[in-house]
């Protein structure tokens, strides 16, 4: 078996059944391997960062391991984008690129030159910051442990991406031996009984609690036993982006996504709660914003995560935390004495539930009379299967989508760390390919489906039945907001300075059938089920905002636009948030809330 053949048996062991590429001569061997093994598939995608997107789809729909190929040099480094996409968001993937012969290496020389091969790179060197391993090889020997090694450390812990550099010579040599398969890694935790005693001591305080729902519950695949924890002991919860996708948004005790974007009641919630029981979450500046001292004041804020650094930088935060391996969450669950929680605090949580569940509107859209982001959103959460997989670009379409958007058994997810435009298209793409007997919609900004514009030619090629739905606004909408708050509206690089093209000859050109919405009525069923790829071009005003959004220097439960004193001070029953002199005075003079984003 050469090198190459290795590396597919290698991936056909472990259960891989598709590769993603964009081929080169320093890859070639391998994805030629891929193709004549008969447990694998390859995918062909037009840029590199595609294929990387769409490997970190494929653990988010599959729980299995995607796997990108790319060649040396500008190949791997095309990479680089996606692999930061599964890095920020514990996903596992493996990426595995080809490098020069060694005998042409610059270390071959001994001399310290920029590059002595055609294409070389040290893309094992570049990615290791984004990266929980990566490594070139460099004997047959190093290639069997390190792929096992590598695949391990991916799928362990915290999870996360690896990138194995294979030289072509490796390739093509002769690899003695079986296949070495991945070894179980351990994880540093606290004992369960330790975790169960923590959480109940914090409860035990507790008149007002309320559960932060984080990505690491569904990462671990233990949603089912917190959610029978969180409806026995009668908790309300909130959520990240990241964790909405792991149960149904229907649960009475659900109050919606929290933070910068997040929903106005569960902010409220939260923000007003007397401990805090945060399962899973990174609790990134998007939740907290970015003054931390602004986050849930009155409150016990307990953190129970896998990974060590993220409980650390709560060092000067006076949050109580926890080392865990979720897997073994459903045992400290059942030890956890429940809350006494007081009746005050229920009847005020139904009420903000009440006033701002599901109630996301666009005052900018009725202003200006045109559609809403938030209607259409909900149209589309109408028409698609319950189970569909639902796959979110980035800008104020990916607020849109995560404010309206309400999962039954919908797999709905984003790039939210990375956050790059372009993501939403190749990863929809690696989802369907992974999931194929599921539906699959890819919702983008007009701006960030550019970045990876060039897939259509993949969905096309395939005839994958996708539907690509472009929130269109002719512009960079989420800048264009900031622009409104901090740049006095000059839309500089967000509108102003380049175009986009018309989305309907744009689809032509590719064959792909168009559908233009100016109004959500339009939007079919069977748009959705067609048997091939559909763009739904969804029409907005170039001035339609993110409504609720924080401003800068607010804490997350006074969001612009600002709500008058009597409805915020209704919010905030229990813990005081005053509005400073110089705030109220800037409200009073200026009514942010109407006169800005008119401009033309
Ligand atoms: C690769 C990349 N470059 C730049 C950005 C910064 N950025 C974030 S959102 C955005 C505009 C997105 O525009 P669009 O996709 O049309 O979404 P909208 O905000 O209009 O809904 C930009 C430039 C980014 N996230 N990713
Ligand atoms: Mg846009």
């Amino acid at each position: 078996m050469t090198g190459a053949e290795y590396i597919a048996e290698f991936l056909a062991r472990v259960g891989s059944k598709h590769v993603f590429v964009l081929t080169g001569g320093a890859c070639a061997f391998m994805i030629d391997a891929v193709e004549r093994h008969p447990a694998l598939a390859y995918t062909c995608f037009h840029h590199e960062q595609s294929a990387a997107m769409a490997a970190d789809a494929v653990w988010r729909v599959t729980g299995k391991v995607g796997v990108a190929m790319a060649t040396s040099g500008p190949g791997a480094t095309n990479l680089i984008t996606g692999i930061a996409c599964s890095y920020f968001d514990s996903i596992p993937s493996l990426h595995i690129t080809g490098q020069v012969n060694q005998r042409e290496s610059n270390s071959y020389h001994g001399a310290n030159v920029r590059q002595s091969g055609f294409q070389e790179t040290k893309i094992a060197e570049m990615v290791k910051p984004i990266t929980k391993y990566a490594v070139m090889v460099s004997t047959p020997e190093e290639l069997r442990s390190e792929l096992a090694n590598a695949y391990a450390i991916a799928s362990s812990g915290r999870r996360g991406p690896v990138l194995v550099d294979v030289p072509m010579d490796i390739q093509q040599m002769d690899i003695p031996g079986d296949v070495v398969l991945p070894p179980d890694l351990p994880i540093a935790a606290e004992p369960a009984e330790t975790v169960a005693a923590a959480l109940s001591a914090t409860l035990s305080q507790a008149r007002r609690p309320v559960a932060l729902w984080g990505a690491g519950i569904g990462l671990a695949g233990v949603e089912h036993a917190v959610i029978d924890w969180l409806s026995t002991s009668e908790l309300p919860f909130v959520s990240s982006w990241a964790g909405l996708s792991s149960f149904d948004n229907a649960h009475p005790n659900f109050l919606g996504q929290i933070g910068v974007y997040g929903n106005r009641g569960a902010n409220f919630v939260l923000q007003n709660a007397d401990a805090v029981i945060v399962l899973g979450s990174r609790l990134d500046n998007r939740q907290r914003s970015g003054n931390p001292r602004n986050f849930a004041i009155g409150a016990k804020v307990h953190v129970v995560d896998v990974d060590e650094e993220e409980l650390r930088k709560y060092h000067n935060d006076g949050y109580s935390t926890n080392l865990f391996d979720f897997r073994q969450l459903p045992q400290v669950l059942k030890a956890v004495q429940p809350p006494k929680i007081d009746d005050t605090w229920r009847d005020y949580v139904a009420e903000m539930k009440d006033r701002y569940f599901g109630k996301e509107r666009s005052t900018s859209a009725l202003r200006l009379n045109t559609q809403s982001p938030y209607d259409a959103i909900r149209r589309i959460n109408e028409l698609v299967a319950e189970d569909a997989i639902v796959v979110a670009d980035t800008g104020a379409t990916v607020c849109w989508v995560h404010q309206a958007f309400k999962v039954k058994r919908h797999k709905l997810f984003t790039a939210g760390g990375n956050s790059p435009m372009g993501y939403a298209l190749p990863a929809a793409i690696g989802a369907k390919v992974a999931a194929p007997g599921r539906q699959v919609i890819a919702i983008s900004g007009d701006g960030g489906l550019h970045l990876n514009i060039h897939e259509l030619q993949t969905i096309k090629h395939h005839n994958l039945p996708i539907a690509v739905i472009v929130m269109n606004n002719g512009s960079y909408g989420i800048i264009k907001q900031f622009q409104d708050s901090y740049c006095d509206s000059r839309y500089t690089a967000s509108r102003d300075g380049f175009s986009l093209p018309d989305f309907g000859r744009l689809a032509e050109a590719y064959g792909i059938r168009y559908a233009r919405i100016e109004n959500v009525e339009e939007m079919t069923p069977d748009l959705f089920t067609a048997a091939g790829p559909v763009l739904i071009d969804v029409i907005l005003s170039e001035h339609t905002l993110i409504e609720p959004k924080l401003e800068m220097g607010r804490p997350i439960n006074d969001q612009y636009p600002y709500l008058p004193a009597s409805e915020y001070a209704i919010g905030n029953r229990f813990v005081d948030y005053p509005r400073s002199e110089d705030f109220l005075k800037v409200l009073d003079d200026s009514d942010p809330g109407r006169d800005r984003n008119t401009r033309a």
